[in-house]
Parts: C-alpha cells; sequence; structure tokens
C-alpha cells in the first residue's frame, strides 16, 4: 500500500540512506506518487485527507532542509487546486504533478551545472563540503568544458559525506584531495573558489548547510577567496520571510561518538549551520546566478501562492 511506502521512505530519509537535500524532495514526491497511484480512496475529499497525511509524515523526517516541505507542498498546492469530476482523474493528476515537481529538479541541477561552471576557471582549484548534488554538478560540468581543475573535499564528519564526494569525483577523472575538516584554514591558501551547496536558504540569503559549511566560508573570506552556493530555488525557504527561523537538526550523539565511552560527558551532533550572507559572492540557481541578498526575490516569485495574504 501507498502509506507503507510513504513510511519506509520517511524512515529512510530519516536515517539518511535517503541524503541530500534534492534527492530528499524527489524522493519524498515519488513517495507521493507512489501514494497516489495506490490509492483506493473513492471520494476526493478522503483521497486529499490521506494525500495531506502522507504529505505530514515526509515533512516530518527531517526538519533542516526546506526542499522538503517544499515539493510537498508542490505537489498538494497543485493537487488541491486541480478541478477534476472524479477521484481518479484526481489521481492521475497526482501522479503528473509530481514526475512534473522531479523533472523539473532533475533538470534544474544540470542548469545549476552549466551557469556555474562559467564561474570556475581554467586552472582553479576548487574546494567543496560534504556532498552536494549541486556542488559537484558545478565541478563536473567545468570539467568537461575542458578545464583543468583540481578539488579539495573535506570529510564532513560524523556522517564523511565527503567520501562520497570525493569517489564521485575520482571516478570522473577530476583530480582530487581529501582533507579533515579542521585542515580548510591550512590549504584555503591553495584554494582559488568554494564551491557548496545549501539545504535551506533564508531570506535574508543566509545558507543553512552542513555543519562546518559557515567555518569555510569565515576562512575563504579571510583568504578573499570566493564562495559559491549551487542551489535549486526549492531551497529557498518561504517562511523564513515571515520571521521563521531554520531548524537546525541535532542527530543522534552516537554518530559521534559511543556516549558509553563517554560517561559524564555531553556529545552535541549539530548537523547543519548558518553562513551569514555577507560571507557568500553568489548563489547559483536554476533560474540564474544572485547575490544572496537577492534571495527575498526569489521566495517573492517561487513562493509567493504558499505565504500569499501573508505578506
Ligand atoms: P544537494 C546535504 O545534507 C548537504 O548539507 C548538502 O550540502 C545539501 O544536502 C545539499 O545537497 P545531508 O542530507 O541537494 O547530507 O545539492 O544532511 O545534493
Amino acid at each position: 500500500m501507498g502509506s507503507k511506502d510513504v513510511h519506509e521512505i520517511s524512515e529512510k530519509i530519516q536515517s539518511m540512506e535517503i541524503r541530500g537535500a534534492g534527492k530528499i524532495a524527489r524522493s519524498a514526491a515519488e513517495a507521493l506518487r507512489q501514494f497516489a497511484k495506490d490509492s483506493d480512496e473513492e471520494s476526493i475529499d478522503e483521497f486529499l485527507s490521506q494525500l495531506r497525511e502522507a504529505g505530514g509524515v515526509l515533512i516530518s523526517s527531517r526538519p533542516s532542509a526546506v526542499s522538503l516541505p517544499n515539493s510537498v507542498r508542490y505537489i498538494l498546492h497543485r493537487v488541491e487546486n486541480t478541478r477534476v469530476d472524479d477521484v481518479e482523474e484526481l489521481k492521475e493528476a497526482a501522479i503528473k504533478i509530481a514526475d512534473e515537481f522531479i523533472k523539473n529538479s532533475v533538470e534544474a541541477v544540470e542548469k545549476i551545472g552549466l551557469y556555474g561552471a562559467k564561474r570556475i576557471e581554467d586552472g582553479d582549484t576548487v574546494m567543496t563540503h560534504c556532498n552536494s548534488a549541486a556542488a559537484l554538478e558545478v565541478i563536473k560540468s567545468a570539467w568537461g568544458e575542458g578545464k583543468d581543475i583540481r578539488v579539495i573535499a573535506s570529510e564532513a564528519r560524523p556522517r564523511y559525506q565527503g567520501h562520497i564526494t570525493v569517489r564521485e569525483l575520482a571516478a570522473e577523472g577530476i583530480p582530487v584531495t581529501l582533507i579533515v575538516d579542521s585542515a580548510v584554514r591550512a590549504v584555503m591558501k591553495q584554494v582559488d573558489k568554494v564551491v557548496v551547496g545549501a539545504d535551506s536558504i533564508a531570506a535574508n540569503g543566509a545558507v543553512i548547510n552542513k555543519i562546518g559549511t559557515s567555518q569555510i566560508a569565515l576562512c575563504a573570506h579571510e583568504a578573499r577567496v570566493r564562495f559559491f552556493v549551487a542551489a535549486e530555488t526549492y531551497k529557498f525557504h518561504p517562511e523564513t520571510s515571515l520571521g521563521d527561523i531554520v531548524e537546525i537538526e541535532e542527530r543522534d550523539p552516537s554518530e559521534v561518538a559511543d556516549p558509553a565511552d563517554f560517561e559524564g560527558v555531553n556529545i552535541r551532533n549539530l548537523a547543519f549551520d548558518v553562513t551569514p550572507p555577507e560571507y557568500i559572492d553568489l548563489i547559483v540557481t536554476e533560474k540564474g546566478v544572485i547575490p544572496a541578498q537577492a534571495a527575498i526575490m526569489i521566495i517573492k516569485e517561487e513562493f509567493g501562492w504558499a505565504v500569499g495574504g501573508r505578506w
């Protein structure tokens, strides 16, 4: 049944078997698509209420990547506004809408790659952090254009998504070096540009991304190295324009160290941090390249309907 898939996907998002803000958003869309496909609800109202409930389960999986609620609300909003005569038609519409979100998302990452690559020059050393499909698309796209670049990637403790990144780049033949997170400042003088992804972007242009990102931005700022963020427009957080604050996920301490080995010690596992807009040179989106301070414009354009009447 569809709701089983919804719970399964939600658990995989929680455990990070499914991870990366864009992937999470697409998986939520896939879950709702499957839900609509399997649904045996016979009335429009009942189907809508079940679909909303499924959306709620998905949204509650992880708190910091706004791509997740944005993908759910993209689908719900459009399904709720589809005029149909019977429930089967509405289910079909839901499937199409979910497919549309997934297609747009994949295309957005490709466009970000193309636009972002224009800012990478032949001979550049590019630093990245964690494992962002959007950031890596910029790097791969520049490499694909024949630019002779090299990459320095940090580990991204405690989950070591940096390992995924270095393997992915090495598989493309891109020269890549793995460093520990605390080596960032020591090597910053060898870096020409930093490219990272985003889980959420607030209305003031602050970027919420994997823990450690803001330290890298600070080091880049100090060394006058340009700092780019690669993010699809569904990573922009509409409610921050109404004063909401992005919740920073704090995960299980056992991901950092076994609490049994550290009796009397408080272990914290903050998954994300906030990079202020002053440290960001530009944000590369599928709609174009913008300064961080223009985040509010993207929110108004893309999500005016979501916070409609509340501005
Ligand atoms: P893409 C990831 O979060 C990282 O913070 C990464 O920078 C961000 O999502 C964006 O990734 P996590 O799921 O959407 O590893 O660009 O906690 O792939």
